[in-house]
């Protein structure tokens, strides 16, 4: 039945090549959320998994970025805050898109729908690309200590963390007017402040005024973002593996990542994000920093110390796990990314337990399950009650609900 529900939710959110997020919240096509959804489908139709994912680097830019949206010009202009008029950014193809990314999750994701019915035709096509997509970070992200930055809390998928108020409230607020759209579809309560958004509009802009070429006011290294490229670096190794090219550099590059992650960004049993500008860790309970677990190079010592942080900080024995420390003081269970429980987090989290720790990994699991039963495929649920917040049929959910329980 919830599997049924699952794919219902996925074709009524198919727009032809890709998936909206969601019908009314988000509706165009985001980067990782491509790359989840793809995820899933490949468990029903790789067909479309594959679609999908050469939609979206259908419209990667020239440096190699992948925008993290790509805009739909067939929905109304302000439907969704901001729009293309705000990020004035097209991609070689003609798109409208944004200029900043996201995590970049797409190698695993193509890797995924390789082995749910291979086609190594498909992977040679997408390799190249999802290397530039490497490429990129590594010229104009990388810092002096080998780690990859993000100069957008947008770019971390998770806008709101208490991880970025730190570096945040050094940051100009934007003066010139814009309208939120999110609020009128999902309740303040749920969503990140207009104080936050007026920080956002205000890094987004300067980023586009400088050609979405130089770092502004907020630089920072994200563990989640860092261990995505790693993941990304050990999957292109298996799929030059296949395409017949040396997976040598990968798996080099792999565990250089590894490394730095582990001398840089490892604190106190959980792997922190850091700010490029002052040089500080920055010091906070997300969930974040447990998804370095995926990284297969991690020493087995830091992810015992990580396993221990699962069980005592996230206090998690059953239910779902929240993306933020229910033990913190700055911990909100209906707030975005500030504790709510989201089933990609909780999903990449699982996947680094799965071989290490498969019990705790069926725990995490059937949080996700229970969460879905109980409130639907929403975007984001009270890691306690269940109870489901922000969006309804929500495309990750219903995708990473597919791939847990297949
Ligand atoms: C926004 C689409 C995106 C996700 C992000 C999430 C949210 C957009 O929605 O950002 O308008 O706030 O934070 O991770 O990709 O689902």
């Amino acid at each position: 039945m919830i599997l049924r529900d699952a794919v219902r939710v996925l074709v009524a959110n198919w727009d032809g090549s890709y998936t909206v997020p969601s019908r009314r919240l988000y509706p165009h096509q985001w980067s990782w959320d491509s790359a989840f959804i793809a995820i899933g489908n490949a468990r029903w139709s790789p067909r479309r998994a594959r679609i999908e994912l050469l939609s979206l680097f259908g419209a990667q830019w020239r440096d190699g970025r992948v925008p993290h949206i790509v805009f739909n010009p067939a929905v109304p202009e302000g439907a969704y805050f901001p729009g293309p008029e705000f990020w004035q950014a097209h991609a070689p193809g003609g798109s409208a898109t944004s200029g900043i990314v996201q995590p970049p999750v797409h190698a695993l994701a193509a890797w995924k729908t390789h082995l749910a019915e291979p086609d190594p035709a498909f992977l040679r096509r997408i390799y190249p690309r999802l290397v530039a997509q490497q490429e990129f970070l590594r010229a104009a992200r990388r810092s002096p200590e080998g780690l990859i930055s993000i100069v957008h809390p947008w770019e971390s998928g998770m806008d709101n963390s208490p991880a970025w108020d730190l570096p945040l409230r050094a940051v100009r607020r934007d003066t010139v007017g814009f309208v939120r759209r999110d609020l009128a579809t999902v309740s303040a309560e749920e969503r990140p402040t207009d104080r936050d958004y007026e920080r956002y509009v205000s890094l987004a802009r300067a980023y586009r005024d400088s050609a979405y070429r130089a770092p502004g006011e907020f630089q920072v290294e994200c563990p989640l973002f860092n261990a995505a490229y790693g993941v990304a670096e050990s999957t292109l190794a298996r799929i030059a593996q296949v395409c017949g090219l040396d997976p040598e550099p990968h798996e080099r590059e792999a565990a250089a990542i590894t490394e730095a992650m582990v001398e840089h960004l490892f604190d106190g049993g959980l792997f922190q994000a850091r700010d490029v500008r002052t040089g500080r860790l920055l010091h906070s309970s997300s969930t974040a920093g447990l998804t370095p677990l995926m990284l297969p190079h991690l020493p087995d010592e830091v992810a015992e110390a990580l396993i221990g942080s699962t069980l005592d900080r996230f206090a998690f024995k059953d239910g779902a796990l929240p993306s933020y420390s229910p033990a913190a003081l700055d911990f909100d269970p209906a707030r975005y990314w500030r504790g709510p429980s989201w089933i990609n987090l909780t999903w990449l989290v699982w996947q680094g337990l799965k071989d290490r720790r498969p019990d705790l990994a069926d725990l995490v699991a059937e949080g996700m399950v229970n969460s879905v039963a109980r409130s639907g495929f929403r975007e984001y649920f009270d890691p306690f009650s269940l109870h489901g917040h922000g969006s309804h049929d929500f495309s990750w959910s219903a995708a990473l609900l597919l791939d847990v329980v297949a």
